[in-house]
């Protein structure tokens, strides 16, 4: 395994149909536009991942980076954390934020992904830890409450996450009390209001929700106000969620310097991959806030197999109908699984989805 190259670095775009349209607050994800990577090493292992571009204005764009990119890791090691590091230096001027960090992030993954195929190991066993189930929540977009939430709660969520940020406030207060009423006083209930208020505006929808028990409110204000996030956390004493966006380590460090929430959700696309997630996990973990993920469920599982101040798991699908073998919960619960990041395509799907 020591000596395996880099042979070339392939990147797609494909459009895949989301299982729940996604509506929040700040617009919505009909189809899931994604870049998947094919990297190859020198004795024909690959390594596969694959990155959420939100929007398929992307795309275009993102593939060309990560043309641009691969050319320059043909012929150098499967070393996840020297690749990253040196990308990172190599973009040093034009910066690592938006599309240059997402492609270095997702290429880090498809390394990782080749380590565990060369070495017949799940990424959560090289990186010290163990393949052991992962409390997970259901994550629902923008919806009429029904009887899919009580089918996550006989499915054995012991969580659910809504989105609310609603024009009118009244009906953030209508759609948690349904959602309560359905799922009981024991699922933990998280809402997300996707970067949608002003703090000011969130402490007084905050205050109207109080007597529903919500286990997190999650990103209030736009995701860049530290100092709103910290406002909103201080004036209502709700528990603040956010991190979806924090770009790299350096994105988490700022948050916690600014006192902005009580837990951390990570990206793997946009905290810098598992060489990122693992030294933004040290700064959250010091900072005693349970860490989260968000969204990459397959390889995010590998990551929070070995945080130690793990949350939750989120559970919402994005790359189901373009693998052989989509992520499943059970019973709650989700479990990484390998060699690698236990990703393979449905290269027929791939076909029929790409634009
Ligand atoms: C979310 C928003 C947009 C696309 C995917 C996910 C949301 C979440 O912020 O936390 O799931
Ligand atoms: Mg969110």
């Amino acid at each position: 395994m020591g000596n395996e190259k880099i042979a070339r670095v392939r990147a797609r775009p494909v459009v895949v149909p989301m299982a729940r349209p996604l509506r929040t607050a700040s617009g919505a994800v009909a189809d899931a536009p994604l870049v998947l990577f094919d990297l190859v090493t020198s004795g024909g292992v690959t390594g596969r991942s694959y990155i959420f571009a939100y929007d398929a204005a992307l795309l275009p764009a993102l593939v060309s980076v990560a043309d641009g990119i691969a050319e320059s890791l043909t012929g150098r090691s499967v070393a996840p954390a020297r690749r990253m590091w040196e990308l990172q230096d190599r973009f040093r001027l034009p910066g690592m934020q938006g599309l240059v960090g997402m492609v270095v992030s997702g290429i880090e993954m498809a390394l990782w992904d080749a380590l565990g195929h060369l070495t017949a190991k799940p990424v959560a066993t090289l990186l010290g830890g163990e393949p052991v189930p992962l409390r997970a929540y259901d994550s629902y977009g923008m919806a009429e409450p029904g009887q899919e939430l009580k089918d996550s709660v006989d499915a054995g969520f012991r969580g659910v996450k809504i989105k609310l940020g609603y024009p009118d406030a009244r009906r953030d207060v209508e759609v948690v009390s349904r959602v309560r009423e359905i799922i009981g006083p024991e699922v933990a209930l998280m809402v997300d209001y996707n970067q949608s208020l002003t703090p000011q505006e969130a402490r007084r929808r905050i205050d109207s929700l109080r007597e529903f028990d919500l286990y997190w409110i999650e990103e209030p204000v736009p995701a860049e106000d530290l100092a709103g996030h910290a406002y909103v956390r201080r004036t209502t004493g709700a528990m603040i969620q956010t991190g979806e966006n924090w770009w790299f380590p350096e994105g988490c460090r700022a948050a916690i310097a600014a006192g902005a929430c009580d837990f951390a959700m990570f990206d793997l696309m946009k905290i810098g991959g598992f060489t990122g997630w693992t030294l933004a996990a040290g700064q959250a973990g010091a900072a005693s806030l349970p860490v989260s993920s968000h969204l990459f469920v397959e390889a995010s599982a590998h990551a929070m197999a070995v945080t130690p101040s793990p949350g939750w798991v989120e559970y919402l699908d994005l790359a189901g109908p373009v693998v052989r073998e989509p992520c499943r919960p059970v019973d709650g619960h989700i479990t990484p699984k390998g060699p690698g990041l236990g990703i393979t395509w449905d290269e027929d799907a791939i076909e029929r989805l790409s634009p």
